[in-house]
């Protein structure tokens, strides 16, 4: 077995400042990496199996009913590396059918993903598979260094491109680029615009997850940065916005109220609003265009139910 864990300064400064930053700005917001401790991984588990949220379900039946044809148009390659791999769940089932050398996985939760990663190792002895500890929107360029020669591929699904607006989302895509060079591969798995009924029920399940993961981002920055929100005088509140084609996720105050961190005091008018996420959607040509002002080529793309792959080089 080959597996060997890197782990990047911690995350922990960064949420703070972060934090911090987006609470003095307007709108207050918060970037929605944070959503994913423990319990917000949890919570996004439990999202994935509600009815009204097909998105993950829909990319996991595609990815595994087009497997076959993805792995010919994407043909031989040495290294996958995916950026955000969480549990390595998505990735290890395109492991058996692309065959690569190297596996290079990235994630915040560096310890989550670390033990993820050695069990993966541990199924594929043949693969060499390398953890990297880190918020790759700051550490992307460092994992350059750990993959072999040869030919490179960066899968990012989930529609995770989503959480970007679209300038920040080619930017990205510029960076995926660079990392892998000219021989590199870009697979990558977006929501479709739809019925913005169906997507607004999708981020208001009747099971009340979505609202739990929401506000668990306020209860984590409680336990690790000691700050005192009261989660009872938010309310998790999401809609579809059609013009600017995207989910928005808000926590709004529901009183007048002031917030501390770390000796910082923020306060919230009533009805004042904490974004926390946006989660675009895109007709599948609108994305091929933005991923080609990021130097990408479309190759092909599979789609099904409101859910897109494409392969770009
Ligand atoms: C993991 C970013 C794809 O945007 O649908 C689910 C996160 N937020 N429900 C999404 C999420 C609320 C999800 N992504």
């Amino acid at each position: 077995m080959a597996f060997r864990f890197v782990d990047f300064p911690s995350a922990r400064d960064d949420l703070l400042a972060d934090v911090l930053a987006g609470l003095a700005a307007r709108p207050k917001s918060i970037p929605p990496k944070y959503f994913y401790d423990e319990a917000g991984c949890r919570l996004f588990d439990a999202i994935c199996q509600q009815p009204e949220y097909a998105l993950t379900r829909t990319e996991r039946a595609l990815m595994a009913a087009r497997l076959p044809e993805i792995a010919s148009a994407v043909g031989k390659v040495d290294c996958i590396i995916e950026p955000g791999a969480g549990d390595c769940g998505k990735v290890c089932a395109l492991l058996d059918a692309l065959h690569p050398g190297q596996l290079v996985v990235m994630d915040i939760a560096g310890s989550a993903l670390a033990a993820a990663a050695e069990q993966l190792a541990h199924a594929h002895p043949g693969i060499e598979v390398t953890a990297l500890g880190m918020d790759f929107m700051r550490d992307l360029e460092a994992a350059a260094a750990y993959p072999g020669p040869g030919r490179r591929l960066v899968y990012y699904p989930g529609s995770s491109i989503g959480n970007f607006p679209p300038v920040e989302a080619i930017a990205l895509l510029a960076r995926f680029r660079h990392l892998v060079g000219a021989t590199g591969q870009l697979l990558i798995g977006f929501d479709l615009k739809k019925d913005p009924q169906q997507l607004h029920r999708a981020y208001n399940d009747a099971a009340g997850d979505t609202a739990a993961f929401n506000l668990n981002l306020l209860q984590r920055i409680n336990r690790e940065l000691g700050a005192d929100f009261d989660l009872a005088r938010f309310r998790h509140y999401a809609f579809y916005n059609p013009v600017a084609g995207r989910i928005e996720m808000h926590l709004v105050s529901l009183t007048g109220q002031t917030v501390s961190v770390a000796n910082q005091h923020f306060h919230f008018e009533p009805g004042e609003t904490l974004l926390t996420e946006y989660s675009y959607k895109y007709h599948r040509d609108e994305f091929s265009t933005i991923a080609g002002q990021a130097g990408w080529h479309r190759v092909s793309e599979w789609a099904q139910d409101g859910f897109a792959v494409q392969l770009f080089d």
